[in-house]
């Protein structure tokens, strides 16, 4: 049904959306593991179902569970959600799940990345990671889209597009040795203009300060129209994510994107360290091959962690005197969209925030055929 395609999107005609584009709906996973999640994954799974019912407002969304956890969730989820069985080892789908382009027509197809749980045997997050890698091509099979499938690893919090040529991405995960350590820069730089028709590639140094995926670029920097960007920022020049978010700053200032443009930069201020605490560290199991949780270890939170859906953009929230000003840039930034806040520490203690556990689809044609059908 799906076909496995061997040509590259580049050379096909297809491209990678900007985020703001029109989406079908969005695909989630439900959190279960409980060497990630505390208290067997109960807290995470009520935070995920907020998330879910807040996108759900502004467009259809599709939550997948192992056979397990297949009535739980659905007990959790509104009823609007569609709820599909699969299996996964964790519940991370911005980055083993697909990512997908269109071409002008509107058709649709699925890049299905290679996943190796954030660095493999050489710091990845956890042991064995075969279940995710599948999750890519699972779901584009599910949408009956044909599917590209390159020998490259990369997730999908690694990158961020502005539609119209240009990526975002950061040294720190891209070149790191534990995801694709036979390939040059050139080379790494190649697969993404062949696999997402991108032209400019702009590279930070770093993403948020202990940021367990090696600097993913979605929770520091990310375009919100073309030639804007919101940033990951401090004041404080004792954080030591100062340094980080100033050295970016200047990068990104000195850049221009694919049509030439420089960009206009929009900084988003952290809130105050978010610490695991003791009976947090607690609740998670330890097991062998997994990152341990320890109290006291510092969260990569961050605002620029949003989720940018039809109507809504869901953004997390940390009960943090930043949480309204945050909100308020991106209500300036998004006006035709309602911003919907939700909590993000749940999240957040599991390693990520809410566009680290969605996908988005985009709309390309189908909605002419759900339309022709009706
Ligand atoms: O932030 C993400 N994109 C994923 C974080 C994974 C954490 C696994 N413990």
């Amino acid at each position: 049904m799906s076909k496995l395609l061997t040509a590259t999107p580049r050379h096909d005609g297809f491209r990678m959306p900007a985020e703001w584009e029109p989406h079908v709906g969005c695909w989630m996973l439900w959190p279960e593991r409980s060497d990630n999640w505390r208290a067997g994954a109960k807290p995470a799974q009520h935070a995920f179902a907020e998330v879910a019912a807040a996108i759900a407002q502004g467009e259809p969304v599709t939550v997948c569970a192992s056979p397990g956890q297949y009535l739980i969730a659905r007990e959790m989820l509104d009823p609007d959600i569609r709820l599909v069985e699969m299996t996964s080892n964790d519940s991370w789908i911005r980055d083993c799940g697909p990512t997908f382009v269109v071409n002008d027509a509107g058709e649709v197809r699925g890049v299905d990345w290679k996943f190796n749980a954030w660095g493999g045997l050489a710091g990845g997050l956890y042991f064995p990671w075969d279940q995710d890698d599948l999750v890519g091509e699972k779901v584009v099979e599910l949408e009956r889209d044909d599917r590209y499938a390159p020998d490259f690893i990369l997730e999908g919090g690694s990158i961020d597009v502005d539609g119209e040529g240009t990526l975002l991405t950061t040294e720190e995960c891209l070149l790191n040795p534990n995801r694709n350590p036979d390939l040059s820069k050139a080379e790494i730089e190649q697969y993404l203009r062949d696999y997402l028709s991108v032209d400019a590639i702009l590279w930070l140094e770093k993403g948020v300060y202990l940021d367990e995926t090696n600097g993913h670029v979605d929770n520091f920097c990310r375009f919100v129209a073309p030639g804007e960007v919101v940033l990951t920022w401090t004041d404080d020049p004792t954080d030591p994510q100062y340094e980080i978010s100033t050295g970016a700053y200047e990068r990104l200032k000195g850049m221009s994107d694919a049509r030439g443009r420089s960009l206009k930069i929009h900084k988003i201020h952290v809130p105050a360290p978010v610490l695991i605490t003791a009976e947090e560290a607690a609740g998670v199991d330890k097991v062998a091959g997994t990152l341990p949780r320890e109290a006291g270890n510092r969260l990569a939170a961050s605002y620029v962690n949003f989720y940018i859906a039809n109507d809504v953009i869901v953004m997390p929230r940390f009960d943090d005197p930043h949480d309204g000003p945050a909100q308020k840039t991106l209500a300036k930034l998004f006006p035709t969209r309602r911003i919907v806040t939700v909590p993000g520490r749940e999240i957040l203690l599991g390693g990520g925030n809410i566009h680290c556990i969605t996908q988005q689809e985009p709309l390309g044609r189908r909605s002419f055929q759900i339309a022709g059908a009706a």
